[in-house]
């Protein structure tokens, strides 16, 4: 059986047929299960809107377990699915491996998000996406989230047999681009992410079922952290991943150091898992020393491959605006970039939004004495907005305004309103990550449906501006929301209706033309230095932003340990 290729008119790609159907088939289910999770979204900081409070304590618990479930895992795994075949397969110029398990593995990743999602429905599984023991969920909501993980399991290997294909039909020259290298860096540690999952989920399944007695409650945190904060970094290597791209096809940029930034990926894997002990800061069982080892040490090297990429990534855009001409002063390159271009803006928003919401607020919090601040407060849900909804989220609408034409060979409808949507979901996004974590400051609880604590026996109460951040929390979420709603509706209706991109696409055996090595280029003139910061620095408006999150950082580390030390009322 010949494999059959199209070739991308638009981009010179080379889509698999089966490869394509799948990709679609994936982001489909991407953009619907994002739909339902942003909506419930919407109801959740409703609720926590203390004017509004729209929904009862029931209610509200399962609203935000299916929000959790549905945006963290759900969404975001669709859409890496998606991702993972599309730096395969097509921009390897290959076929991807077991087309037919393809289909196998999203039909046990839609049939388990169902299923989860009906034992949502049905109230008795309101756990919270973390879903800790001893607190009890139907066993279906186990059982739905073993088949999800099993469906994306699959889905990595092909990823890795694609991989293994490639090479072996030798369809690229070199080594492959630095954007699959993104890709399988997050699909390795998705191994491991995996693995942890069925550690602990399969003994809680068995537990649900009546066959396992007891889980240990603190062995449960320890196994599921292996799980939720190693996926975070399948999500970080994935929408890194996707600004390199993005970068390359906006600007054609090519990245300012190749082995720098493998080098920085290579970290994420070596690095990560260990990283799971910040949310086990508070927790007793575990000792100080491995805390801080882990947390205060070994996570750093793991910031420090953000922190390459941070740098790299517009560090790139800078290069390639400044040989196109704009070269004046610290900023052109930057002001004049394409900010009505979704594409481009998504990607900056998400990166610059990551960096100093997402990321200083979490190098904030893993510090151990720190953390007894803010842990389980509204803070912690506004640091991970700040990283998987407007850092990866954002990447991931980005990139769907490039691939959804492409893909679909349509064109996008209502351009004009397109442009907008970054601002809002990103401006929304970041607001809200900025209000929850003033409230969380003041110590605003986590995943309480009612701050006032109505009717509880002891009285009390949050100083009013916490009051006030939670309602400006609820104004930024409707603007989000409406990014969001606005992002669904126009990669559905460019599906449905745009209007089509010249013919049919015509599939022929032909195998694609192989994927060139891209010529080798030295940055910044003659020297060949200048691109590796000697004989003059090639990037100063990148370098000044960097000081800027640095000073950033620095003051906001230390009006933490001032604040820490005002409750220290000891002295
Ligand atoms: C505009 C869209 C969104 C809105 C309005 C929103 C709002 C909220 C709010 C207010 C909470 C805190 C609830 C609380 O603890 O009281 C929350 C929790 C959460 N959100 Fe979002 N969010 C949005 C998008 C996202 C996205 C895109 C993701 C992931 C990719 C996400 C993942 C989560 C998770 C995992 C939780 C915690 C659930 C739990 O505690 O079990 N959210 N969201
Ligand atoms: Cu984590």
């Amino acid at each position: 059986m010949n494999a059959l290729f199209r070739t991308c008119p638009d981009t010179g790609l080379a889509f698999h047929k089966p490869a394509e159907a799948l990709i679609k088939a994936n982001a489909i289910a991407a953009v619907v299960f994002l739909a339902v999770g942003g909506l419930l979204g919407l109801f959740v900081a409703l609720t926590r809107w203390p004017a509004v409070q729209i929904l009862d304590a029931s209610r509200f618990y399962q609203v935000l377990t299916g929000h959790g479930i549905v945006t963290l895992i759900v969404w975001i795994l669709f859409f890496e699915i998606a991702l993972l075949y599309f730096c395969s397969a097509v921009l390897l110029r290959c076929r991807l491996a077991t087309p037919r398990l393809g289909w196998l593995a999203f039909a046990l990743m839609v049939i388990g998000a169902a299923m989860a999602a009906v034992a949502i429905l049905q109230g008795g599984s309101s756990v919270m996406m973390t879903s800790y023991v001893p607190m009890p969920a139907a066993s279906h909501f186990y059982l739905g989230l073993i088949l999800f993980a099993v469906g994306a399991l699959i889905a990595v290997f092909i990823f890795f047999g694609t991989l293994v294909i490639a090479r072996g039909e030798r369809t690229y020259e070199g080594s492959i681009p630095l954007v699959t290298f993104g890709a399988l860096t997050a699909a390795i540690i998705a191994v491991f992410t995996i693995a942890c999952g069925a550690i602990i989920l399969i003994p809680t399944w068995l537990w649900s079922i009546g066959y396992i007695s007891h889980i240990d409650p603190l062995m449960y945190r320890l196994v599921w952290w292996g799980l939720g904060h190693s996926s975070q970094q399948i999500n970080v290597a994935a929408h890194v991943a996707v600004w390199y791209a993005i970068a390359a096809l906006v600007f054609g940029a090519r990245p300012m150091s190749e082995k720098v930034s493998r080098g920085a990926f290579l970290l994420y894997i070596l690095f990560i898992s260990i990283a799971s002990a910040h949310h086990l800061l508070v927790d007793p069982g575990v000792g100080t020393e491995w805390k801080i080892f882990n947390t205060s040490y070994a996570m750093y090297l793991a910031v420090l491959a953000s922190l390459v990429h941070g740098l790299t990534v517009p560090g790139s855009i800078e290069l390639a605006q400044r040989k196109k001409g704009l070269n004046r002063g610290l900023f052109e390159w930057l002001r004049k970039a394409p900010w009505g271009n979704p594409v481009f803006s998504g990607m900056f928003l998400s990166l610059v939004g990551f960096g100093f919401i997402g990321g200083i607020s979490g190098v904030v919090m893993g510090v151990e004495q720190i953390n007894f601040l803010i842990h389980n407060t509204i803070y912690v849900p506004g640091h991970f907005h700040g990283t998987v909804a407007l850092g990866t989220t954002l990447a991931f609408m980005a990139l769907s305004f490039w691939l959804v034409p492409v893909l679909f060979r349509r064109e996008l409808i209502w351009p004009k309103l397109a442009k907008w949507q970054p601002w809002l979901f990103g401006v929304g996004t970041a607001l809200q990550a900025f209000f929850m974590m003033g409230a969380g400051t003041l110590g605003v609880s986590r995943r309480h449906w009612d701050m006032a604590f109505t009717g509880s026996a002891f009285e009390w109460a949050y100083p009013a501006m916490a009051y006030t951040l939670m309602g400006l929390n609820g104004m930024s979420a409707v603007m989000a929301v409406t990014g969001g709603a606005l992002f669904v509706t126009i990669m559905v209706g460019t599906i449905v209706f745009g209007k089509r991109r010249g013919a049919p696409a015509q599939y022929s055996s032909a195998r694609p033309s192989l994927l060139a090595r891209a010529p080798i280029e030295l940055h910044g003139g003659s020297t060949g230095h200048a691109g590796l910061g000697i004989g003059g620095l090639a990037t100063p408006g990148t370098f000044a932003l960097a000081m800027f999150l640095l000073l950033v950082f620095v003051v906001y580390y230390v009006i933490n340990y001032a604040y820490l030390a005002s409750l220290w009322k000891l002295a």
